[in-house]
């Protein structure tokens, strides 16, 4: 509570902020843009966390980043001010064009921005032209902001799970046949035992930590593999629970926490799979399902036999018995469920951990049965809703005839750019136009340097957004900034107020209902400045409809149902449903949608994700998120749960490693790049600070270490800049 009441004070909410907490994820609310944890049926008097009240009383701020506010500062001051700073400037309130000769953001109208951003894409070779977007767009506003990418003419549809679960929808789907997690939230109240790597519900997902608390107090065996000790995974105390505040009362979440090495999941899942092959003669082993529905399994077997315990020790820094026990817990449970996040994602073999993962789960039928299965939880609110409508570099994911029966055109098939090949576009020059819808792109992105200067080449640049960030202020030659409502926001169009929707981690589609004031009357909804560039560049066609969609969300809708009609029927009615409705997974139906058909068990080629080798003062660094953070958007100063007060600036090492490197408590050091590729990276002012780590790795925060991440350092499937693993040294 501390933390929101920190926030009310700095952010003066307007009076509509409350009726907005009263209404967030609950039936005919709000949904909450800070997570895309589901949002149950059966809601409570309050469905929302810390976190996601920081998030609305963040959108729903009384401050105002005006004209006025750019007439008193040039792009080059605010270049100075920290990603803090600027966010507190408030909320955009105006529609803004770069003047380069003042070098200051001058107020533009509506129409004539339009006109020349449409003026300048048609200029363009639409190959050379990136759409992006951040997580959070609703489904009505992706599926037609990737219909405008494909009648221009690319399919350049980079989004942010390109550096988030990326990993997942390319390395799950690999195996599984499914891109998405398999489990539903009633499995979490059946399960016997959950496996947790590499995510961090206290900070992140806060609502997940519920029905984890109902699942330890009923019995379920929760193991954390974790470097860090999160306070979420340990203990649970309820906030809504007065007699349990009251009493003192805590309810033990981890029954078992393990601190391996960042990058050793593998040799930790190896270890575990060594047990379960070996005990009681494999008759621990769900044999059935290994013959009838997974192919590689006899192989795999065999590498793990082959695998020697010294090297899952060395790997993991765990010990024989320490897998052991995690071991016996997965073997005496029934129904196991298994959750991942970034820790797992971001790493240059992150698509490996995951098959491993689901070879762990798949010795003993762990999939596509009641109980138990595969939670990958993500990240934004709507992040998984936008490849499901067709936000997609990969027009073998899209349904294309679709597209060119109902809107009578040639839809592009040549593959897109993702994030990282958007990046490289940059630097060699080949991309030449970017449109952000939301997020800070050049903030989130690995190699802040080369990336900054490259930016600048670029020709056009346009971002939707709600507050000022940094990628605001690195430009193309004719920038834009266009301030768009939040979802908590009243959405008034010709047709009367409107509703959007969005697909949460468990694929289940719920309606968002914004009834805030707007923070000014010149706002557009993310929908209307889309439709407005798309008219102003494209000729006008009978089948697009750019003015009736915008009048009326529901015509859009019904579009998204004709295109993909097996997980829509009925959108316009079932997404009022309480706890919305589920668009269907074949995985939890045991149908593997694979190149063989069957789930794939695969093996990986080593023991760890890294994709370097441990060096004499070479570390491996993860990048983190704080608990005052949302990515780039920094509330405050406290990472309360980790007890890191007042500075972002730290290098997080254990006493150990400080010791062994001639390290105190305080000195202030630098990081640089340790990559094997000549380039010098570099981030200083880093306060050495103790803390509990397993040996040979180091921890910061991001976005403030991005500098530091190799472009080509990414997961060699998904792509997915492998922040969780970037090799660094320290120089003193
Ligand atoms: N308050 C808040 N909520 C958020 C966000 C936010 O910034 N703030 N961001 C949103 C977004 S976009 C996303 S993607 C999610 C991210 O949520 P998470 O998936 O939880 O991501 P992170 O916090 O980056 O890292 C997760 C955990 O991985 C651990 N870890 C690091 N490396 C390894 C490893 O090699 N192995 C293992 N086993 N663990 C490792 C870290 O210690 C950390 O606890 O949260 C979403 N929700
Ligand atoms: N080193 C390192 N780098 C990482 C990560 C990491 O763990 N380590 N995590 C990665 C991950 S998982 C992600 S998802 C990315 C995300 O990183 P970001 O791009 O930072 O994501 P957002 O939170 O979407 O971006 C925040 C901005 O979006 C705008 N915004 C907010 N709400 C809205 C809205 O409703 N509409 C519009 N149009 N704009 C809005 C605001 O202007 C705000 O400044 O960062 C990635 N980068
Ligand atoms: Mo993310």
């Amino acid at each position: 509570m501390r933390g929101i009441a920190s926030i009310a004070r700095q952010e003066r909410p307007s009076s509509d902020a409350l009726d907005t907490l009263r209404r967030l994820n609950k039936p005919g609310g709000v949904m909450c843009t800070s997570c895309a944890w589901t949002r149950p049926a059966d809601t409570h008097i309050v469905e929302f966390c810390e976190n996601g009240a920081k998030a609305t009383l963040w959108d729903l701020t009384s401050r105002r980043c005006t004209p006025e506010f750019f007439a008193n500062h040039s792009v080059t001051e605010l270049r100075e001010w920290s990603d803090h700073d600027l966010e507190q400037a408030g909320r955009l309130t105006h529609p803004m064009r770069y003047d380069a000769a003042s070098d200051k953001y001058v107020p533009v109208g509506w129409e004539e921005a339009f006109a020349q951003i449409g003026k300048a894409l048609q200029a363009l070779d639409p190959q050379s032209t990136i759409f992006y977007a951040s997580g959070r767009a609703s489904l009505e506003t992706s599926y037609l902001y990737a219909l405008f990418a494909r009648l221009y003419g690319h399919n350049n549809l980079a989004d942010s799970s390109n550096m988030c679960h990326e990993t997942t929808s390319v390395g799950l789907k690999k195996v599984t046949g499914s891109a998405v997690g398999t489990c539903s939230l009633d499995d979490f109240t059946k399960c016997d035992a959950i496996f947790f790597f590499g995510q961090n519900p206290g900070t992140n997902s806060p609502r997940l930590l519920h029905p984890l608390r109902q699942a330890a107090k009923r019995g379920c065996r929760i193991v954390t593999f974790n470097p860090i000790r999160e306070k979420g995974l340990i203990e649970f105390r309820n906030p809504q629970s007065p007699m349990e505040m009251l009493a003192g009362g805590k309810t033990r979440i981890s029954e078992l926490y393990f601190q391996p090495r960042p990058g050793s999941d593998i040799a930790v899942m190896m270890g575990i799979c060594k047990y379960v092959i070996a005990e009681k003669d494999g008759a621990l082993l769900d044999t059935a399902f290994l013959e009838e529905h997974c192919t590689g399994f006899e192989a795999f077997r065999a590498k793990v036999e082959a695998t020697s315990w010294e090297d899952i020790e060395a790997e993991t820094g765990l010990s024989r018995h320490d897998l052991k026990q995690a071991a016996d817990v997965y073997c005496n449970a029934d129904r196991v469920i298994g959750v991942y996040g970034m820790g797992v994602t971001q790493h240059v073999r992150g698509f490996e951990t995951i098959g491993m993962f689901v070879n762990l789960l798949a010795l003993r039928g762990n999939i596509g049965r009641e109980g138990a299965g595969m939670s990958p939880v993500r990240g934004h609110s709507n992040v998984q809703g936008q490849r499901t409508v067709g936000i997609s570099e990969k027009p073998e994911l899209v349904p294309l005839d679709r597209l060119r029966s109902i809107f009578n055109f040639d839809p592009p098939t040549q593959p897109g750019l993702a994030t990282v090949e958007a990046c490289e576009g940059m630097i060699s020059g080949k991309v030449k136009a970017f449109i952000g819808l939301g997020g800070n792109f050049v903030r989130a992105i690995p190699e802040t340097e080369r990336m900054e200067a490259a930016w600048q080449n670029m020709a056009l640049t346009v971002q939707i957004a709600t507050r000022l960030n940094r990628s605001h202020l690195i430009n193309g030659k004719s920038a834009w900034l266009l301030p768009c409502l939040v979802r908590s926001e009243a959405d008034v169009q010709a047709g009367g107020p409107q509703v959007v929707s969005m697909e949460d981690s468990m694929s289940q589609i719920h309606a968002s209902i914004g009834k805030a004031k707007p923070a000014s009357a010149f706002l557009k909804s993310e929908i209307a400045i889309i439709a407005g560039i798309a008219k102003a560049t494209l000729p006008p066609k009978d089948e697009i409809k750019w003015d009736e969609w915008t009048a009326d969300y529901g015509k859009v809708r019904d579009l998204i149902e004709a295109t993909y009609p097996d997980m829509f029927a009925d959108y316009n009615t079932r997404m009022y449903q309480p706890g919305g409705f589920f668009r269907g997974n074949a995985a939890r139906e045991r149908i593997w949608k694979t190149d063989s058909g069957k789930l794939e068990i695969t093996m990986p080629e080593g023991l760890n994700s890294c994709g370097f080798a441990d060096a004499p003062g070479r570390y491996r660094l993860m990048t983190l998120r704080s608990n005052d953070q949302f990515n780039t958007t920094i509330y405050g100063y406290s990472d309360r749960l980790r007890g890191i007060e007042g500075t972002r600036d730290v290098l997080l090492i254990s006493p150990a490693e400080m010791e062994a490197a001639g390290l105190v408590a305080g000195q202030l050091v630098s990081l640089v790049s340790d990559a094997e590729d000549g380039i010098h990276r570099e981030v200083g002012g880093l306060a050495v600070t103790p803390f509990d780590l397993p040996r040979g790795c180091v921890a910061g925060y991001y976005p403030e270490l991005n500098p530091l991440i190799p472009l080509s350092h990414h997961d060699k499937l998904a792509q997915t800049p492998a922040s969780k693993s970037v090799p660094v040294r320290i120089v003193a």
